[in-house]
């Protein structure tokens, strides 16, 4: 069997995939159109032309004015179905899927909406062989406040939801500034996981906190910890899950972090390929997984592996787990 064929049937899960990152444009205009919302650009073309990005904030800006589009449950459920229905034609079985209900409650949607039409999606794509949950993240670069009142409308859905996370823009907003909630969020049940991205200067700093004082079941990207070997031996210990997402990580950075990916790999941590924001950067899953073997030209094994490690630092029932390890 060929790299790409061996990769397309591999069961696989993803862990690092936001909802939000997985609206393609032409669904975009579909949206716009059935909502009567005026967008700048009319095709296809257009849309794609505003995707250029060269960091963090010119990628979110481009990815946050895009969702205005986003108004119904039924909006939002078409979104989910839609990436579900790819993600089941990748032979992902199992996705934990980040939404980010502060980009859509600022803008006036209920946070019943959101939930309501993103859940219902992951009930009726059981019918094509894949399951899936939601992990809420905070905007890091909301206020605590903000957070706060998020997480009490998320324990009204505590059964549609299995854990929350921190994303959007890293810079001066460690994950220490939302301890309070992690804390509160793990006292109700929810998962713990965390963004500590690639090539920001505090990122050792930012991972340190998540694992010693947040106690973070996994770090989403995260894959610069090789820089603190003490660290590293800690993830390994706890089997914290490391979601890396090779076309995302290229953003300004060619490189994919294919070769931490390769260290951590050997050293026991439970790294993972993911898709991130699919829609924006580069394809789905079987493309990321493609990328880093072709370019670091793993081995069936490694790539194996890679696939356990996602199964293995999910959030399914240590039961179901065995189907897949
Ligand atoms: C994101 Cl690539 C990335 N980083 C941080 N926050 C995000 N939200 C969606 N994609
Ligand atoms: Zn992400």
């Amino acid at each position: 069997l060929d790299t790409r064929t061996f990769i397309k049937y591999l069961p696989k899960a993803e862990l690092h995939l936001h909802i939000e990152g997985t609206l393609e444009p032409e669904l975009q205009l579909k949206l716009a159109k059935r909502n009567h919302i005026q967008l700048k650009q009319s095709t296809v073309e257009e849309i794609k032309q505003t995707y250029h990005y060269h960091d963090l904030p010119s990628f979110l800006e481009v990815y946050y004015s895009a969702l205005s589009v986003l108004q119904t449950e039924q909006d939002f459920y078409d979104l989910a179905f839609s990436y579900l229905t790819k993600a089941a034609q990748n032979n992902i079985r199992h996705a934990e899927i980040f939404f980010d209900p502060q980009a859509h409650t600022s803008r006036g949607i209920p946070f019943k909406t959101i939930v309501n039409g993103l859940y219902r999606a992951i009930v009726d794509a059981r019918a094509l062989n894949i399951d899936a949950g939601l992990i809420m993240c905070f905007l890091r670069d909301y206020s605590k406040e903000s957070a706060r009142k998020t997480l009490k409308e998320a324990i009204n859905y505590k059964d549609k939801i299995l854990g929350v996370g921190l994303d959007s823009d890293e810079h001066n907003n460690p994950p220490l500034k939302f301890v309070r909630q992690f804390e509160d969020a793990a006292a109700v049940g929810f998962h713990l996981t965390t963004h500590c991205d690639l090539d920001q200067k505090n990122s050792i700093e930012h991972i340190r906190q998540a694992l010693e004082l947040m106690d973070v079941e996994r770090l989403d990207h995260g894959t610069n910890i090789v820089e603190d070997p003490d660290l590293v031996q800690l993830a390994a210990h706890r089997k914290i899950g490391i979601t890396s997402c090779p076309h995302s990580n290229s953003l300004g950075n060619p490189v994919m972090k294919g070769k931490e990916v390769i260290e951590l790999l050997n050293k026991g941590v439970k790294v993972s390929i993911n898709s991130d924001d699919p829609a924006y950067f580069g394809g789905y899953i079987n493309d990321s997984y493609n990328a880093i073997a072709q370019k670091f030209h793993l081995t069936k094994a490694q790539i194996i592996q890679l696939a356990k490690n996602s199964f293995e630092t999910s959030w399914i029932s240590q039961q179901a787990k065995t189907l897949y390890l």
